[in-house]
Formats: C-alpha cells, sequence, structure tokens
C-alpha cells in the first residue's frame, strides 16, 4: 500500500526545485551583494522590486475591520516592540540559526484595527506587485508573528523585504512576505503565491510540505 504520505513527499523535491529555480535565475544580481556566509539566499518572484523609504512607506491595514488604518514607517517603530530570536527554516532546506526579528507582534496591529466577528483569516500583499501570503486569523494572533522593520540587528535592508517584512517564525520562510504592503481581514483563508503551486499553506516547520507525512498502512 502507498499512502497519500508517500505521494506527499514524492512531490515534494518537485516544488522545491520550483523555488530554487527563481533562486538560480536571480534576476536582481543581488544574491552577491549580500553578506558572504549570512547563510540567506535572495528570493524574488518579479525580476525588480521598488524601493521605498522612511517617506514613501506606507502599511494599510483593511478588510474586515472596524477601523482601517495606514502606518508609516516611524509609526511602526513608535508602537511596542518585541525582538525574537529564532531560526530561519526555507523549505528548500537552507536554514540560518539564531536570527535576531524585530518590530511589532501582527496582533497590535490587528487589535488597533479592531476585527470584525466575521473575520476568519488575513492575507498579505506586496509592494512587489506579485507575492501575497495568508495565515488564519489564529495563527495571525500568534506572539511570535512579527511585522518586522529589523533584521538582525539592522535595519531590514531592501533585499531582505524591507523596509518591512512579515516574520512567521513557526513556519517555513515563504509565509514571512518580504516588502509588506498591506494586511486585509477576510473571511476565509485566500492561498498565497506559493501556495497556489502547490505548498502548504499551513506551513509549520517540520510538520508541512511532506515532512509530517506517515505511510497510512
Ligand atoms: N515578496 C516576497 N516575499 C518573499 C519571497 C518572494 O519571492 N517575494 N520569497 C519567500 C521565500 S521562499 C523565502 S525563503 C524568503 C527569503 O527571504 P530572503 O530573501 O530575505 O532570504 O522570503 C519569502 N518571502
Ligand atoms: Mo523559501
Amino acid at each position: 500500500m502507498i499512502g497519500l504520505g508517500a505521494a506527499g513527499i514524492a512531490a515534494a523535491p518537485v516544488l522545491q526545485r520550483g523555488v530554487e529555480a527563481v533562486a538560480a535565475k536571480d534576476p536582481t544580481g543581488l544574491t552577491d551583494v549580500l553578506p558572504a556566509g549570512g547563510g540567506f539566499r535572495y528570493y524574488s518572484v518579479v525580476a525588480s522590486v521598488p524601493r521605498k523609504n522612511e517617506e514613501t512607506y506606507r502599511l494599510t491595514v483593511d478588510g474586515l475591520v472596524e477601523n482601517k488604518a495606514t502606518y508609516t514607517l516611524g509609526e511602526i517603530r513608535a508602537l511596542p516592540q518585541t525582538r525574537l530570536v529564532r531560526d530561519v527554516q526555507c523549505v528548500t532546506g537552507w536554514r540560518v540559526p539564531d536570527t535576531p526579528f524585530q518590530g511589532v507582534v501582527l496582533s497590535t496591529l490587528l487589535d488597533a484595527a479592531g476585527v470584525r466577528p466575521e473575520g476568519r483569516a488575513i492575507r498579505f500583499e506586496c509592494f512587489d506587485g506579485a507575492y501575497s501570503e495568508s495565515l488564519t486569523l489564529e495563527q495571525a494572533r500568534r506572539k511570535d508573528v512579527l511585522v518586522c522593520h529589523r533584521m538582525q540587528d539592522k535595519e531590514l535592508g531592501h533585499a531582505h523585504g524591507g523596509p518591512v517584512r512579515l516574520y512567521v517564525a513557526p513556519m517555513y520562510f515563504y509565509k514571512s512576505a518580504k516588502w509588506l504592503s498591506r494586511i486585509t481581514v477576510t473571511d476565509k483563508v485566500i492561498p498565497g503565491y506559493w501556495e497556489e503551486a502547490g505548498y502548504d499553506v499551513d506551513a509549520w516547520v517540520g510538520r508541512s510540505n511532506g515532512r509530517d507525512d506517515e505511510p497510512t498502512d
């Protein structure tokens, strides 16, 4: 008997090659600019991403909320800050241990907006114009899900998704949308960019994308 689990494992390498192909293309050449030995790989699904700074960056919180909000970078910095030191784990296998991330706990922004009773999930959009992500409301309210403007105790650079990216510590790094521009409360999960391509929506490290499958016989 070959269970569904085995099928999941068999499918995983194909998906991984999909993400690696994006990295290999490296249309921006930024891979060479990133600090050597940092362990990170640069990922973007588009060839070029506009740069946003202190003056031009805005983050919108909207959808099924009582009060829509728009934040500047200064306003995000002025909110209560959380610093987490966790491992970064890409679904393709590379990992960067003990990486500091700093910013605002996502639930703080959700509470400020006031999620309406019919709100069930969050959709994240990016100013690259292409990438998207999702979380259930329950996942989004975890204390280890941050809207970050600092990484490795430095301001978040453009290549890593600055000025502001999401950091979903317990999940594979594809959940951590770079160049975050919009947080929308929705009534159901809308699968994100890689999830449309077959990656798991619930991307728990070590327990998703074929890693948690057991033969069923
Ligand atoms: N906007 C956007 N966010 C993204 C991605 C992307 O292509 N575009 N790639 C994801 C994936 S698969 C990974 S592993 C990390 C890579 O982050 P890094 O470029 O800072 O190493 O960003 C995630 N967030
Ligand atoms: Mo990734």
